[in-house]
């Protein structure tokens, strides 16, 4: 589904407008100075390009409350994470249009209504309306609609406003073109959903595999079912939250919860989105260097692999 495959796009969202504390406006920055990109590109035909949005932190969370942007319909900070998001979706947009690979590097998780957004955009009217498939690896469902979301954080919603179930004024840029569809849609990993939140699971009959789900059947017979399920003839965008992995391989989250997927079978996942040939975009989510920043290192090193893993460098 790639017209540009060795074309590498990397979208580094610097935001953490949609979570309760600031930090993960900076992961980018540490993921891209360690160096993750740099083997790439030296011992791969990938030729990448990045692109930097908001760069000098006006959309970190430290922006309170204000007139503004006053809390809305139970939402924090509504305008500033929709201005953010709108942007993420039309850098992805236009990358992805081009066929290009797109590596969007968060940044809390309100940016995934921005990159799954952009990339259903631009696979709809590349293939003639046809749906692109999402896989979402968390241990949160990220789903909620603003009234019953517990914090309205909005990094607790990008499902909601992606899929359009949640809808709101302030969010009028997300068209029917942005869309994703929900039957195209799958999550791993999940451990901690809010009462609502399991109610829509189940009223929409999405595909969801816990982290209960793994530990009884396995991570390979998990990937095997949700591809199955996806089937062989769908563009896929991987949305991975660094929490889903066990507070022992990621520590450096905003909300760790365990237990996790193990790095291994986190790698596993990668590898097989990667075998099918059909994956065209990935996020890598919520890696707060603030949070046990004594062992951001091996929070770095576990992003660094799934990221690796997923493009199929493994063996640099
Ligand atoms: N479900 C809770 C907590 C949460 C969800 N996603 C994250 N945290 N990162 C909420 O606030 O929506
Ligand atoms: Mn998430
Ligand atoms: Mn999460």
């Amino acid at each position: 589904f790639l017209e540009n495959p060795s074309q590498l796009a990397v979208v580094a969202a610097k935001y953490s407008c949609g979570a309760p504390r600031s930090g993960a406006e900076y992961g980018p920055d540490v993921l891209i100075n360690s160096g993750i990109f740099s083997d790439i590109q030296s011992e791969t035909d990938y030729k990448l390009t990045i692109d930097h949005l908001a760069q000098n932190g006006t959309f970190s969370n430290k922006v309170e409350a204000n007139d503004a942007d006053p809390d809305t319909n139970n939402m924090k900070l509504p305008r500033t994470v929709s201005l953010a998001s709108k942007q993420v979706s039309e850098c992805v947009y236009a990358h992805a249009r081009q066929g290009k690979f797109v590596m969007t590097l968060g940044g809390d998780h309100s940016i995934g209504m921005g990159t799954v957004t952009g990339v259903a955009r631009a696979i709809r009217e590349r293939f003639g309306g046809s749906e692109l498939s999402v896989l979402w690896i968390d241990a949160h469902a990220d789903i909620n609609t603003p009234e019953p979301s517990p914090s309205g954080r909005i990094h607790g919603m990008p499902v909601a406003f992606a899929s359009g179930l949640a809808r709101h004024g302030i969010f009028d840029w997300i068209t029917a073109s942005h869309l994703i569809n929900l039957k195209r849609f799958v999550y791993i990993g999940l451990r901690d959903v809010d009462e609502a939140e399991e109610r829509v699971i189940a009223e929409k009959g999405i595909k969801a595999f816990s982290m209960e789900d793994v530990r009884q059947h396995g991570i390979e017979k998990v990937m095997d079912l949700a591809l199955e399920y996806l089937g062989d003839e769908t563009p896929i965008h991987v949305s991975y939250d660094i929490d889903s992995l066990d507070p022992e391989w990621a520590p450096s989250t905003g909300f760790p919860v365990s237990p996790g997927l193990s790095l291994e079978e986190g790698i596993h996942v990668s590898r097989r989105l990667q075998a099918t040939q059909n994956l065209v975009a990935m996020d890598l989510v919520e890696v707060n260097p603030l949070i046990e920043s004594e062992r951001l290192e091996t929070t770095v090193e576990s992003a660094r692999s799934v990221i690796h893993a997923a493009l199929g460098v493994e063996r640099i």
